[in-house]
């Protein structure tokens, strides 16, 4: 199947729709035979690849993954891909040796890598951005001097990936602080469609799903629709509320079956809050294969769609719904179809958890302000 094919010949479609269009041609439709037989046998059902880029893939996200990416796990288990890795000068040469294991890996879907310093060539026709680079914060460094560094990383890297990247390419940013590095990468590349630029919080939404299932002591895939609010940050409100729990007598509430309060509102948000903290303390190294494994659930529910009754937690343009500022990236429920997320409308919202949701909404606001006085 040729992708320019696909492109030119949706043209009349939106960006949005063209990007949905080429992903679920490649993703999603089985081929048929002249005689409209599906085909089955490996060689005939070959897809062309999608380019996924990874930026900050000498570090160790990246290394976690750009496997994950190469094996299916993230576009599925029948779509070739070819990875862009880019990162910085002084990471080249670590990034020449993931691309070297890369190939000593022989992964059947790899149909190529490319591993560059140049961030032109690092974003040419990528259909998928995850953009995992950014500037740590640094012992002794004000906040301000962080978030300098990561707007001007985000400012530049927004314009190349406007100009080189595939028409409506979908972009996750994972690199703190998530949310704002996402908002400056849409501001600067005003031609991609908002809707197209989304943050990770799907790794703290993993996180209360573990929490959930592994006080219930039930499958973490029987535990659905916890919701992360607002801010990747610890002013990340986790709720429960809409949460349930598939049992043998049907889906019961959370909040039903774990029959603690106090624990639902207290300890259990704490820890979502600050796992982050804990996994440095016990590993000496910030979480990487948790946020590789969920940077892939992400990115695979926008694309191939989420089961039908479940939402996720992705950083999206805010559109005033619940009330949040338009104007924030800000995590909320969302479902995928086609390709689009939506905000799931209409959950009721209770006074404690209007708070907190006002509160890391606050926050970002703050980030905002921030990040616009480095521009400045
Ligand atoms: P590492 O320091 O191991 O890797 C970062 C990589 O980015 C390095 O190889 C570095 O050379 C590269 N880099 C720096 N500037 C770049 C630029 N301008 N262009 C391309 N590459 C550049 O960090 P790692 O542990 O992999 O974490 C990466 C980012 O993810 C950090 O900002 C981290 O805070 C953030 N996280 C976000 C999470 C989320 O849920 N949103 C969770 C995990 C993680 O903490």
């Amino acid at each position: 199947m040729d992708l320019s094919f696909i492109m030119t010949n949706k043209s009349n479609l939106s960006p949005s729709s063209r990007l949905q269009a080429l992903l679920s041609a490649t993703l999603t439709t089985p081929l048929r035979s002249s005689s409209g037989d599906i085909l089955t046998n490996r060689s005939q059902m070959a897809k062309d690849p999608v380019r996924v880029l990874v930026t900050g893939a000498a570090g160790q996200i990246g290394y976690a993954l750009v496997p994950m990416i190469a094996r299916g796990i993230m576009l599925g288990a029948d779509q070739p891909v070819i990875l862009h890795m880019l990162d910085i000068p002084p990471a080249a040469e670590a990034l020449n040796g993931v691309k070297m294991e890369l190939i000593d890996a022989a992964f059947p879907l790899l149909k190529g890598v490319v591993a560059t310093t140049d961030a032109v060539e690092g974003c040419t026709g990528v259909n998928v951005a995850v953009m995992v680079g950014g500037f740590p914060r640094k012992e002794g460094m004000e906040r301000k001097d962080v978030m300098s560094k990561n707007v001007s990383i985000y400012k530049s890297q927004a314009a190349a990936l406007e100009k080189h990247a595939a028409p409506n390419c979908k972009v996750l940013v994972v690199a703190n602080p998530a949310n704002t590095n996402a908002l400056i990468l849409k501001e600067f590349a005003p031609s991609i469609p908002e809707k197209n630029i989304t943050c990770l919080t799907r790794l703290d939404h993993n996180r209360a799903l573990g929490q959930v299932s592994e006080r219930l002591n039930v499958p973490v895939s029987d535990v659905k629709n916890v919701i992360i609010w607002g801010n990747h940050s610890s002013s990340q409100y986790p709720d429960v509320n809409h949460a349930s729990v598939k049992t043998s007598s049907g889906e019961k509430p959370v909040r039903e079956l774990v029959k603690d309060d106090e624990w639902l509102n207290g300890e259990f948000i704490t820890t979502v809050q600050q796992r982050g903290a804990a996994i440095i303390k016990a590993r000496k190294l910030s979480s990487a294969l948790s946020a590789a494994s969920s940077a892939c659930d992400h990115i695979r529910d926008w694309v191939l769609g989420t089961p039908e009754g479940t939402f996720v937690s992705m950083g999206v343009y805010s559109d005033g719904s619940y009330n949040v500022p338009s104007g924030l990236i800000y995590s909320f429920p969302v479902t995928c179809r086609n390709g689009e997320w939506s905000i799931v409308q209409g959950l009721p919202i209770d006074e404690v958890s209007r708070k907190k949701m006002d509160l890391t909404a606050e926050e970002l606001k703050e980030e905002k302000d921030l990040a616009y006085s480095c521009l400045s």
